[in-house]
């Protein structure tokens, strides 16, 4: 397995996120790639390469022109509107409201953000690219006729829509490489999104597309951020209508039922006729995550592992969420090995 790392993503270090009214040390920071690397390293995955400086090319045909100009420049704007803190977006267009742009860079924030929790820093828009670039890596890689390829992206992708941030997430990683295998030559690619959370960012991205066939097993909606997508009604429209399959679980959900999801939507994927699987991973779904109410062990990610390679196709697994607790490195690493076996 080939594993894709950027120490870039250090330059993504905020110090705060809104969570239950306080701005505390955020979840996502950069000791969830470090614990995850050593625990690969610690495993015996030693092929470890960093990316290429791919530009925006690809980016540019899952993003929005406007949204990533946005990224590249909303810290400065921010700094220099004199704000004191980290950019957090405090409104947001609602029901009823424009949709035009606004010039004022706490306007632009909440046009832009689908999610107020995330602050954007210095370095954040420099780090999102370096998570880009090795998951373009990864694609590249499979291309080249490999099996298997282990994108370390940090910070993670799949909240960030076609203009969207939040969630921990501003550039759709797993988005841009499923875009990069079908610039290679692939006629249709799966994306499989085992994070807890529903890829609300994927399916804005690859919801009109007869070419991405996206599946995400999640906290049911009602219960769980991102709140406002993944209910299994969710089907896909235009040319994507019936490539889009979402399985929201409820609380408690344990290995039984959720590899039962899992079965499914892999049986799905298979009948799209996808060529590759890119696989959005976060081990947010273990039980002891901070943030979540999924009852994963660590032995059940080695099995989720061993189920994906069972549909017989190359995998991409690009890096979500995943909190708090050092065994995220042992169940990435877990997964991993699964899939190998
Ligand atoms: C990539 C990823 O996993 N992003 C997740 C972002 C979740 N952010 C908001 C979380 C709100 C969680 N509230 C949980 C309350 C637990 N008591
Ligand atoms: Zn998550």
């Amino acid at each position: 397995m080939r594993i894709i790392y950027s120490e870039d993503h250090k330059l993504r270090d905020a110090k705060t996120e809104l969570h239950g009214g306080l701005l505390v040390t955020p979840f996502e920071g950069p000791f969830r790639a470090e614990w995850i690397l050593a625990a690969l390293q610690e495993r015996g995955f030693a092929d470890i390469v960093a990316p290429k400086s791919y530009g925006l090319e690809t980016a540019l045909k899952v993003h929005d022109a406007g949204y990533l100009d946005f990224l590249s420049k909303a810290w400065r704007l921010w700094k220099a509107s004199g704000a004191e803190g980290e950019a957090i977006a405090t409104s947001l267009p609602v029901r009823r409201s424009t949709l035009r742009v606004p010039n004022d860079i706490d306007g632009m924030l909440g046009y832009y953000a689908n999610a107020t929790e995330t602050s954007i820093t210095d370095g954040t828009y420099e780090a999102a690219l370096a998570a880009m670039r090795c998951a373009l890596e990864g694609a590249d890689w499979l291309a080249a006729g490999n099996r298997f390829a282990f994108a370390l992206c940090r910070p993670p992708g799949h909240h960030a829509g076609i203009d969207l941030f939040g969630g921990y997430c501003f550039i759709n990683n797993a988005a841009a490489a499923a875009e990069r295998l079908l610039e290679h030559g692939a006629k249709k690619v799966a994306i499989l999104d085992v994070d807890f959370h529903h890829g609300n960012g994927t399916q804005d991205i690859t919801y009109q597309r007869g070419d991405i066939f996206f599946a995400s097993l999640h906290g049911e909606p009602a219960d769980a951020f991102p709140y406002f997508w993944g209910y299994a009604d969710e089907t896909g429209s235009g040319p994507g209508e019936g490539c889009n399959a979402n399985y929201p679980l409820p609380r408690g959900t344990a290995w039984p039922a959720w590899s039962a999801a899992l079965a499914d939507a892999l049986a799905r994927i298979k009948a799209s006729g996808a060529e590759a699987i890119v696989l959005s991973l976060g081990v947010d779904t273990f039980e002891r995550d901070p943030i979540s109410f999924f009852k994963l062990t660590s032995e059940d990610f080695g099995r989720m592992g061993t189920m994906i390679a069972g549909a017989g196709l190359p995998v991409l697994t690009c890096m979500e969420g995943g909190y708090g607790v050092p065994e995220i490195g042992l169940n990435v690493a877990n997964v991993l090995t699964g899939l190998e076996s």
